[in-house]
């Protein structure tokens, strides 16, 4: 059955076209399901999402290497099964879980999200996924928790850029406690209907959709709730490049290149270069979280 998973794979192999159609309607006029009224406008804009092959070639993934065709030639070696994570902090339940443990029971949405890396490419993905506040309310938030950190496996012998050093490995991230609890934000186990691949971040990965793709982290062993926010792995490479929050924001440049626009991955012969968009487009669901705030300074 590998061999279905190549380019020529289209969506309708995946999921009855009816259905396909209308979630992702649904979820470019919303976000995602569930999340308030549709707006009529947005029904007319559709996400073409980028083809598996695509998404498992062109890849960041620095354990693996630096190039983007790296993560794919390497991440064989990744050992994904057994698999555990460790939930620590402030939790009424932690503890060492199984994926397994930690994860069944709960629903796994398809979500059609674009994904924006802070380099200014982007794509759309089909990830299935679980929302991480399921996984939150399962091993109970204290009332101190504020933030939510999450660690990166390290398997030296398995992974060529853990070598070489290239970042300070374990690789971090965290999310503010309301960024990690709203819906948007899932863990994907998942991509096309498909277990997740290795260079995508099996067999457990973050995806927050509103925010630049460095903070969607792979391959997570560990998730602590926090009273203090937790140190992010950009963040301590090169703080004034990279900060907290990291919203996708098309008026705050990188020091180093304009984020005004982004080359989407794939579309053949005419790969085109698109506007982006505020918060990646997920404005109307997000914005509030950051009302008030001067998103030039918490860039
Ligand atoms: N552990 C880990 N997670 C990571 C990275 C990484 O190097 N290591 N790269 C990040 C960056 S910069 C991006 S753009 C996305 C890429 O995800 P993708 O390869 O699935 O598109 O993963 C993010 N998560
Ligand atoms: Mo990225």
């Amino acid at each position: 059955m590998a061999h279905r998973w190549t380019n020529d794979l289209t969506r309708d192999d995946v999921t009855p076209e009816h259905l396909w159609l209308n979630r992702r309607q649904i979820i470019a006029a919303g976000g995602a399901l569930g999340l308030g009224s549709i707006a009529a406008p947005a029904l007319a804009e559709t996400l073409e999402p980028n083809t598996w092959e695509e998404i498992t070639s062109y890849n960041n993934y620095y354990e693996f290497g630096t190039g983007k065709d790296d993560p794919a030639r390497n991440a064989g070696a990744l050992v994904t099964s057994p698999w555990s994570i460790t939930v620590d902090g402030l939790v009424d339940k932690p503890g060492e879980y199984s994926l397994a443990d930690l994860t069944s029971g709960l629903s796994v949405e398809e979500r059609i999200y674009r994904f924006r890396c802070v380099e200014a490419w982007s794509m759309v993905v089909p990830w299935n996924g679980i929302e991480l506040a399921d996984i939150l309310d399962r091993v109970g938030v204290q009332s101190g928790a504020r933030y939510v950190a999450f660690e990166t496996v390290v398997q030296p012998e398995n992974m060529v850029g853990v070598q070489r050093r290239v970042l300070d490995f374990p690789y971090v991230e965290g999310l503010r406690l309301d960024e990690a609890r709203h819906p948007l934000t899932i863990l994907a186990t998942g991509i096309y209907g498909r277990p997740i691949a290795n260079q995508n971040g099996a067999p457990i990965r973050l995806v927050v959709p509103w925010k630049y793709g460095f903070k969607s982290i792979k391959s997570i062993v560990r998730i602590s709730l926090t009273a203090d926010e937790p140190p992010t792995s950009w963040n301590k490479a090169n703080a004034r490049e990279y900060g907290f929050y990291s919203n996708v924001n098309p008026n705050v440049d990188h020091p180093r290149w304009s984020q005004a626009t982004e080359r989407r991955i794939g579309g053949g012969l005419f790969s085109s270069r698109q506007d982006t968009l505020m918060f990646n487009g997920y404005e109307e669901d997000v914005g509030a979280l950051y009302a008030g705030m001067d998103l030039g300074a918490n860039y």
